[in-house]
Formats: C-alpha cells, structure tokens, sequence
C-alpha cells in the first residue's frame, strides 16, 4: 500500500482553475474559527487582563499569576538554558541578522525633474507584537526568526507572548524565555491563542500587578487556526503579517532526485502537525516507487511516527504526477506551497521560475529543516496558497515606507499643465486652484 494518493495529470489539460482544484489541499475554515473565537476577542477588548486569564483557564489549563513575565524569570530561563541550545540559537540568529541586514530596504531618492525629487523612506514600525505558540512542540527558533528581523528593521518596542505552561507554573516555556532573554527582549507576555492576539492589538489598563499593557501596531507570527482567525479579526485595529496554517512542504522532483533525500524531507515537515502537507511533484514513475520504498523505510524510524501517517495520508499531502518540467512548475506555481524543495537536473534554473512560493530550497542540499533553523532565511511564511499575494516574514515585514516629495517653484511649474488638466477632468478645479495660485502671486 503506497503512503501518499496519487493524482495523474499527465494526460489532462486543465484551466487554472481546475489545476488548482485537482491539487491536494487541505480545507482550513479561517472564518469558521472567527466565528469561534470573536467573543474571546471582544471580552479581551473590553475587560483586558481579567478576560486573558478566564481563557487561559480555559483552554491552557491554567490561569496565570503573571501576564508579564518578570525579568527575573528570564534571566534565571536563560542562566538555565543548555548550552549547546545557546550556542545553537546565537548561531541561527547570526545567520538570519546577516541576511535581514543585507536585504534591509534603503532610502532612494529619485530626481523626477530638475528641483523635483521624491524619495521613499523606510521607518520601522514602532512597537510590535510577536507571537510563539506553544501546542504541540515548543519552537525556540520561531523565537529567533520573529525577533531578529523585528530587531534590524529598528523596531523600537519589542513584546511577545507565548501561552503559559501548565508544568511551568502558568509562564511560558523556559526555552521560549531563554530564546527572548538571549536575543535581549525584555517585554513577554504569558498568553497563547486568541487571547493574546487580542491583548496584543488591544493592550490592557492593567495586567493586574499594576503595570500596563500598551496596544501594538503590528502582529506578527505563527500560530494554529485560532491565532490566524485572530489575526484576522484585529486587522485594521493592528498590521499583521501573513496569516499561518499548517506547515507545507512542497518537493519538485525529476529522475535526479535522491529518494532518500526526498522522503526524509516530506517526512521532517509532516513531522509537525497531523495537518501538515506533504506534496511531492515529479515526472518520474521510477523515483515514486523509490520514494514509497523510502517512505515505507523511513517512517516507522520517525519518533511522531503516527502523526506522520496521519499527515502523509490527509487530503492535503500526496503525489502529483506530470508529463515533464513545464507541467511540474506549473503545478508548484498553482499550488503556491510555504516551503518549496527543487530537486531536478538544473534545479537554479527551475527555481527561477517559480512564481508563487513562501521559500525556495534549491538542490540536494538545502532541506526545508535548514530554512527551519539555520540557513539565515526565515521559517515565518505564507502558507495555504497566501505566497500568491504574500511574504514571508523578513526586515521588510517591519518597515513601512513614506513617500517624501520636494519640489521648488520651477519644478511645479513643469508639472503645473498635467495636473490642472486632471484636475479638470475629475472636476475637482480647487486642486489645480492650488497649483495655479503659486504662480499668481509675484507675476
Ligand atoms: N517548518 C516550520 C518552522 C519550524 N520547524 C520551527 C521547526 N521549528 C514552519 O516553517
Ligand atoms: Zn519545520
């Protein structure tokens, strides 16, 4: 019995729209946990702390004696803190500082016309809100990759939550703690799921040991279905970066691939999540049946071996077989995938053709658990087709751009026809009135 459903496109022709369709994906309904998790948002809204609590004794388990960690606790996670684990996340964190400061935005400056120039520049978001879940696995690297491009983009305030544990007496995980004190964040709050969203984007009066909680203006991270309904909710209130489902891996393989290489890879990701998907793409009957052979190898080695299978066998993961390399990117570039693994005979040149991708991992050897930990890009990204309209999280996510204009008087004169004629014809005369009247004055 294979461990992935096939889908056979080989002989089909199909629109945009019915490729799409005939992809494995799984259904996430966003708007259904809106639903749910509304008057969780609301009662955060109107009686801040108290209502963070009530959910935490909700559905942590656990009603916290501090929202706000004191710095006590974080000094004493990260005096605690393994050392090879230390070392482990300067290292991660290195790499992606390196990368977030080569690809930092820089002002430009454009002369439009002589004495006329617009420039556009980059002012980073003020205080924001970063989220680390919590669930299923504790991820110290998510710690990393929210804070450090937060970090070099200039961010000024930094606070994030993370739940609180049951078996760490209502503060978040030490490691999550740790990861912050190491990375120099002072401000972390002990709330997970939508109650923290919610007190993130809203902030409390008090978060009852007499301090404050001033409201955010960008929410940023990953999260399960609640979070992203969540973040769905406070947007407009807040920014937010792109909403995060289950983790994708996407793998465009030809007969070149490493089998072994490419079932350990589709395996890492499901390893994450019941829900997870595992999509293999590839041209080459041959290097299915090796993967399967692998798959059938590999998975009962895996610790979360059940969640594995559960995940390999979900609607949202499974093998689509293609005629060839054209069909192959069109299927990864209608699919849209978090996290997409090239494995062909000139896999540079297909992955400069991909369109539609949280990240592109090119080669045998850049697995998606480099990305995850130490490659210097970021493991934040769009997930369920958002890459068609969606980054990843990076220094730009932090930064907004303003638009600075300077003109002198010879300047605007030379704009001075174009736009009193637009101004006409949207029969709007007071605009171009405010043009003219400059050149009225000492004439
Ligand atoms: N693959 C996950 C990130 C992660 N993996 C954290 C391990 N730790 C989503 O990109
Ligand atoms: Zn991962």
């Amino acid at each position: 019995m294979p461990i992935l459903t096939t889908v056979d496109l080989r002989t089909r022709t199909l629109t945009a729209a019915e490729l799409t369709a005939a992809l494995p994906r799984a259904e996430l309904d966003v708007e259904a946990a809106a639903a749910a998790v509304r008057p969780v948002v609301e009662d955060v809204k109107e009686r801040g702390a108290a209502a963070v609590r009530d959910a935490s004794e909700r559905f942590d388990g656990i009603r916290p004696e501090h929202l706000r960690v004191p710095q006590a606790e974080l000094e004493r996670a990260l005096a605690g803190l393994d050392p090879a684990i230390r070392a482990a996340l300067e290292e991660s964190a290195a790499r992606v500082r390196r990368v977030d400061e080569a690809h930092r935005r820089t002002d430009a400056s454009v002369q439009v016309v002589p004495g006329g120039t617009v420039t556009q520049r980059w002012v980073p978001v003020r205080r924001v809100g970063l989220y680390v879940p919590g669930g299923r696995a504790v991820l110290p690297s998510s710690v990393v990759m929210n804070v450090v491009p937060a970090q070099v983009a200039g961010v000024e305030q930094i606070v994030l939550a993370s739940p609180p544990q049951k078996e760490h007496g209502g503060l978040p995980h030490p490691t999550i703690l740790a990861a912050c004190a190491l990375l120099g964040v002072t401000e972390v709050i002990a709330a997970g799921g939508a109650q923290a969203i919610a007190l993130l984007a809203h902030g409390a009066e008090d978060l009852g040991d007499g301090s404050g909680l001033e409201g955010v203006d960008l929410v940023t991270g990953p999260g399960n279905v609640y979070v992203a309904a969540a973040k769905r909710l406070v947007r407009g209130t807040v920014g937010i970066d792109a909403e995060a489902g289950p983790t994708e891996i996407a793998i465009l393989a030809d007969d070149t691939a490493d089998p072994a290489y490419v079932a350990a890879d589709l395996i890492s990701q499901a390893e994450h999540d019941p829900l997870a998907a595992s999509v293999l793409v590839t041209d080459s009957e041959a290097l299915l049946t090796a993967v399967e052979e692998q798959l059938a190898v590999q998975v009962p080695q895996a610790m979360h071996e059940q969640r594995i299978r559960t995940a390999l066998a979900g609607p949202q993961s499974g093998v689509v077989l293609v005629d060839g390399l054209e069909q192959g990117l069109a299927v990864v570039n209608a699919y849209g995938a978090e996290h997409l693994e090239i494995h062909t005979a000139d896999a540079a040149s297909a992955a400069a053709r991909v369109t539609n991708a949280g990240a592109v991992f090119v080669g045998p050897y850049a697995p998606v658990s480099l990305g995850d930990y130490a490659a210097g890009s970021n493991h934040v990204l769009p997930t369920g087709g958002s890459s068609r309209y969606d980054s990843g999280l990076s220094v730009q996510t932090f930064l907004r751009g303003i638009h600075v204009v300077q003109y002198d008087r010879e300047a605007l004169a030379s704009a001075r026809t174009a736009a009193t004629a637009l101004a006409d014809a949207e029969g709007l005369p007071s605009h171009g009135r405010a043009i003219d009247i400059r050149f009225e004055k000492d004439c």
